[in-house]
This record gives C-alpha cells, structure tokens and sequence, in this order.
C-alpha cells in the first residue's frame, strides 16, 4: 500500500505543485479545496501518473464540513497544511474586517480544524509528517500587512508547539516559510486586480510553486532520524519583506 498524503488548498499554486510532484514520488493523493472543477482536472492529472487522486471539495473555514469529508480517512501519512490567503494590503485604520475574518479563520483556523482531525490518526499509527505552509510573514511583520502577518505568526507558533506535542508519538512537524511565491495568491490578495497583482513581481523572477514543492518532497524522503524543523525559501533577488531587488527596464 502506498503513502496517502492530503493537501489542503490543491486548487491552485503550491498546493497542486505539490499534489503532482507528490505523486510522481508514489503518494496516493488526497486533494482538497472550494473549487471542484480545479479538483476534478487535477485528479485526471495525477491518476495519470498510476496513483490515487480522492478530491473533497469543502471550506476548511467550516469546521462540520472539515469533519464530514475528513472523518473518515483511514490513514494519513503526510497532512500539508497549504489552504490560506491574503486579502487586501492596507493600513490597519483602513482594513476591511471581512478580510482579516477570512485570512484568520482560513490560514488559522482552518489549519487547527483540519490538524485536529488529523493529528489524532497519526498519533494512533504512531508515525506521521504535517507541513504548515508559513511565510516570511510569520516572523517579519511589514506595512499593511498586520493581520496576513499576525495569522503567518500564528503558524509559526504553531507549527513549534505541535511540534513538541507530537514528538513522542513519532510526528514529524515542519515549517515552509516562503519568500515571493508567483500563484494566484497575489490576485486573491488583490481581489482580483490582475495588473497589480503582476506588479507583485516586475523585474524579479519570483519562486514558483513548483519550486516549494521540490523542498517538500526532498523534506519527506529524509531519513527517518531526520526532521526540517523550518526552512526560509526566498528568490534569490528577495532577501526579505522589505528587501527585494529589482531588474529595471
Ligand atoms: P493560491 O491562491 O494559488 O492557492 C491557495 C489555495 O488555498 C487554493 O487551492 C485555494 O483553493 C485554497 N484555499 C483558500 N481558502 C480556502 C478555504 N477557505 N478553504 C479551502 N481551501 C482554501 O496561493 P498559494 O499557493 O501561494 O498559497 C498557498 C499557501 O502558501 C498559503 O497558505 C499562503 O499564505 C502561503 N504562502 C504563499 C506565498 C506566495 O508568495 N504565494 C508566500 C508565502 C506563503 P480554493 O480557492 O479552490 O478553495
Ligand atoms: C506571502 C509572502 O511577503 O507577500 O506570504 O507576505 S508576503
């Protein structure tokens, strides 16, 4: 029997990255997310490939439907945390409450739903791996960004405290805590402002998902006596969130 990993947020940038890369190493896939017809093209994508692909379409923010589609898997041996967001860039005296409900109760929230479900298995199996997706976010807090960067300092915390929980029962917790990642993240962030999500990334060559997705598969090959407790992947022409250096016309 393969290794069954689920994949919050497989719709789209780091999460389907991933899901493929995942199955080329001979995972079965569980890919989750709101929209079913991303799913349904990714699963004919990845059973291609001669593994599994089962696709649940939920909310991670609905913590009833978290349990309906999750309840009842048997065994999870990777859980990859991904599903989140940004939404707006704004000072703190202008932002819209509506967007720091759905960063907090998707990128927090929604991670401890899904790892409450999840964790409990692992623990009864005695072994497990759960990737947080963090970001740089998580320990720089920049202009505008308060509550993206409070839920990524969340994860953080987060992902060190499970990581103590779940030693004993032979977890494995890491952390990936991006730098500029080019998905449809920034066109979330910006509601759908195409021109000035591309401007997220004028004169740099942002990473890709696939390129996230290369450290997790190389994070869970290690050797059983091997853990990436957290690890800070940047382009090359970003150093950090206020640091980005960029190729001019
Ligand atoms: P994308 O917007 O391309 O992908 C986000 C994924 O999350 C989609 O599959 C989306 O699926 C899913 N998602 C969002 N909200 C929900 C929800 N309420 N319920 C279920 N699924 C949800 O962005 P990225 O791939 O870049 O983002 C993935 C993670 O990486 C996020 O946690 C983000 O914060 C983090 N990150 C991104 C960086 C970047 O620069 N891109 C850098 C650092 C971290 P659907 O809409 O179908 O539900
Ligand atoms: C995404 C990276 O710098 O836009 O988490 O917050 S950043």
């Amino acid at each position: 029997m393969g290794k069954l990993a689920l994949i919050t947020g497989a719709t789209s940038g780091i999460g389907r990255a991933a899901a493929l890369r995942l199955a080329d190493i001979g995972y079965d896939i569980v890919a989750t997310g709101r929209r079913a017809d991303r799913l349904d093209a990714l699963k004919r994508e990845i059973e291609q490939k001669g593994v599994l692909c089962t696709t649940l379409v939920f909310d991670v923010r609905d913590e009833a439907a978290c349990h309906a589609h999750l309840d009842s898997l048997e065994r999870v041996d990777l859980l990859l945390n991904n599903a989140g967001l940004a939404a707006g860039l704004e000072h703190i005296d202008c932002g819209d409450t509506a967007d720091w409900d759905a960063m907090i109760d998707t990128n927090v929230k929604g991670l401890l739903y899904v790892t409450r479900i999840i964790a409990p298995k692992m623990v009864a199996a005695h072994s497990g791996h759960i990737i947080n997706i963090g970001s740089i976010a998580g320990t720089e807090p920049y202009e505008n960004g308060a509550v993206y960067c409070a839920s990524k300092h969340a994860v953080h915390a987060i992902s060190q405290s499970m990581r103590a929980d779940l030693l004993s029962s032979g977890i494995k917790v890491s952390e990936i805590r991006p730098g500029m990642v080019e998905t449809e993240f920034s066109l979330v962030r910006f509601h759908g402002d195409q021109a000035r999500a591309d401007k997220t990334y004028e004169g740099v060559t942002p990473l890709t998902g696939d390129d996230i997705a290369e450290a997790i598969v190389w994070m869970v090959q290690l050797p059983a006596h091997m853990n990436v407790n957290d690890i800070v992947l940047m382009p090359a022409q970003q150093a950090g969130a206020y640091y980005t250096f960029r190729n001019h016309k």
